[in-house]
């Protein structure tokens, strides 16, 4: 058992009006779960919850929406009256709160979720994922350990139904037809989101992986990562195999863990199915980079700019051209160094920022490029 367990409070407020960008600029509606705060904000997914073995976990859960709302703890081992099924144990009824108590008992991967109209209030958006870790970064006692995690939870949604939320339908009738990891699809997953993997090569990733929508999916592995999956529906797998396609049904999660000794490019295909026919719907993209140190790459811009040495050390020289502005983001997308010099500059200390993949931006150039510093 981790040593670090303890008493976890969560506070979730449950909310009837939140927004989702669907695409860029396009909103649908959604009813979710939003931290507690002066004005709680419902996200799609809800907010990732991550204890460690052993831990007492409390969530509460204040429902600021005009109808009745539960969290069920999906896989994990509560006791009826927490279980958020409202047959069995309770609704929360609007301005009304609870708290949801469990042990963390066990390491995995989990699911939560609102069980009133469970069809309607699951399309809506009132899910999230929960993951048990431990505190000695192994899958589970005496398992195998890892370096870093990516957290990836498939779900999807019928834009009408989103958008018109006036009546539950019946199971067989809703039809997604937006088909997301996290809440993004399509090339939201990309262009400096944090949904893409970066790893040193050497290491090894897990992926905590989970599918609450409608949709049958399979998450197709590079055989470039040596995907191996160890646990499924938080269950040690006895005997850990490695996968190309590893099919995630609803309400299904899988720990898989990746690496290579390789510099990688390349990316994970989820692909979405129809759960009554089959029929495929959509493919969304999770990109994975592995680097290594040295590597030696010259990069040339779209205006002919040459940037050097790559990976860099502590200063970074541009070959030709007046550059005048330079944004550095880092692999999340973040804005990490941006300097400005009306006459120009032919280098840049980059001393300050830690080893790792960054991306360049020259004079408001839309070609963001990778180098490795
Ligand atoms: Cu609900």
């Amino acid at each position: 058992m981790a040593i670090s367990a303890q008493v976890q409070n969560v506070h979730l407020a449950a909310l009837m009006n939140g927004t989702h960008e669907i695409e860029d600029g396009v909103f649908t509606n959604i009813w979710g779960y939003g931290l507690w705060d002066q004005t709680p904000i419902a996200t799609l997914p809800a907010p990732l919850l991550i204890f460690q073995q052993g831990d007492s976990v409390e969530i509460q859960m204040t429902n600021v929406s005009p109808e009745s709302h539960t969290i069920h703890l999906h896989g994990l081992d509560v006791d009826q009256v927490n279980d958020g099924v409202p047959q069995t144990s309770f609704q929360v009824t609007p301005g009304g709160s609870t708290v949801y108590s469990f042990k963390a008992n066990e390491t995995g991967t989990f699911l939560y979720h609102c069980h009133v109209i469970t069809t309607l209030h699951l399309t809506m958006g009132m899910y999230g994922m929960i993951v048990v870790e431990r505190d000695d970064n192994t899958l589970f006692e005496n398992g195998p350990i890892y370096d870093d995690t990516y957290y990836y939870l498939a779900s999807d949604l019928e834009v009408e139904t989103n958008n018109f939320p006036t009546m539950a339908f019946p199971f067989h009738e809703i039809q997604p037809d937006h088909f997301m990891i996290n809440g993004s699809s399509g090339e939201m997953l990309f262009n400096g989101s944090e949904n893409v993997i970066e790893m040193e090569a050497g290491q090894k990733i897990a992926l905590r992986l989970g599918n609450i929508g409608y949709s049958k999916t399979e998450f197709i592995f590079p055989n470039s990562v040596n995907a191996t999956a160890y646990l499924s529906d938080g269950r040690v797998i006895p005997t850990p195999f490695e996968i190309d396609t590893l099919e995630v049904y609803p309400g299904e999660r899988y720990s898989v863990l990746i690496g290579t000794t390789e510099t990688v490019s390349d990316f994970i295909s989820v692909n979405y199915s129809n759960m009554e026919n089959g029929i495929y719907q959509a493919t969304n993209y999770i990109g994975i980079n592995s680097y290594t140190f040295p590597t030696s790459i010259v990069n040339v811009d779209n205006e002919g700019i040459g940037v050097y040495p790559n990976p860099v050390d502590q200063i970074l020289y541009f070959q030709a051209g007046t550059v005048k502005q330079i944004e550095i983001y880092n692999s999340k997308g973040v804005k990490v160094l941006e300097r400005y010099e009306p006459i120009g500059m032919s280098s840049l200390d980059i001393q300050e920022l830690a080893r790792g993949m960054y991306f360049l931006r020259i004079d408001g150039s839309n070609s963001k490029k990778i180098l490795k510093f």
